[in-house]
């Protein structure tokens, strides 16, 4: 199968597996991952961690084989359906993790960047290079790219289509950190850094970050405010407060 759904504990692990084209996003298998992100919705997990079989690639971008003669339309909706498959992943109910674990280009780094997280091993290499081949990003890539790195290295990434290193993208902040060892236990060890808390105040954060560089700041404040109160409602904001007060680790219950 190239994209299996596997459970470690409480974390769902997505892995493309088309090793013979660098997992290579053809069309059905972007379809299959929006079928495979709709099936983690509604499993009982705390995080999401997507990577690539292999040790080489995590994902080579969209299958270039499959784009050439398609007319205007296909093509327009073809783009608009890997833009919506990838924007499942901003409101699944839990954060999700890019293990970028060797080559992520085009719509391999797009599906990266529209995860919540990004983690790389150090050989990993990574752009979008989609101008060498006449085409520009498609699956989220000229919006995504310059809210993580900021305008100007987005352009000069998109435009010059160039390879990114590992190292360099940590420091651009393209990739969170680095990891070494097995990419899927650094992820499992990374996600341990907040699973632990609970998911109402988890994902009213993630929501309203999220919003934060689409609205004006008075908007911005506003949704922070009315998602602030909500998380004051929680029973997990009693107990997390409780606990402080009590010098004891809080128990928290999702609710
Ligand atoms: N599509 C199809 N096959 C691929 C792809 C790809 N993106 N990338 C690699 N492969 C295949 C190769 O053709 C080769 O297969 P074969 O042995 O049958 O010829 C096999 O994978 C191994 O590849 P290489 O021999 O090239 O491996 P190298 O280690 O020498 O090079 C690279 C690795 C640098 C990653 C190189 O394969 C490469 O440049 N690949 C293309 C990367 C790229 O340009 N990606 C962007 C694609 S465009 C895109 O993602 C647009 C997204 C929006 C589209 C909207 C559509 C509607």
């Amino acid at each position: 199968m190239p994209v299996n759904l596997e459970r470690r504990d409480d974390i769902a692990l997505l892995t493309l597996d088309r090793q013979d084209a660098l997992n290579a996003l053809s069309f059905a298998i972007i379809d299959e991952i929006g079928a495979v992100i709709d099936r983690v919705a509604s499993m009982n997990v705390r995080a999401l961690l997507i990577t690539g079989a292999g040790t080489k690639s995590f994902c080579a971008g969209a299958d270039i084989k499959e784009l050439r003669n398609r007319s205007f339309a296909a093509q327009r909706a073809g783009i608009e359906r890997g833009q919506a498959i990838f924007a499942k992943l901003d409101t699944l109910p839990v954060a999700s993790v890019a293990l970028i674990n060797g080559y992520a280009f085009g719509g391999g780094l797009e599906l990266a960047l529209a995860c919540t997280f990004r983690l790389a091993t150090r050989n990993a290499k990574m752009g979008l290079p989609e101008i060498k081949l006449g085409l520009t990003p498609g699956y989220g890539g000229t919006q995504r790219l310059p809210r993580v790195v900021g305008e100007a290295r987005a352009l000069e990434m998109i435009l010059t289509g160039r390879t990114v290193d590992a190292e360099e993208a940590e420091r651009i902040g393209l990739v969170n950190r680095l990891i070494d060892g097995d990419p899927v236990e650094a992820g499992i060890v990374f996600t341990r850094e907040f699973t632990g808390y609970g998911l109402p105040a988890l994902n009213f954060a993630r929501a309203a970050v999220q919003r934060a560089l689409d609205v004006p700041l008075v908007e911005g404040l506003k949704i922070e405010a009315d998602l602030g109160t909500l998380a004051y409602r929680t029973g997990d904001a009693e107990e997390g407060m409780a606990a402080f007060s009590e010098k004891r680790k809080p128990e928290f219950r999702d609710g």
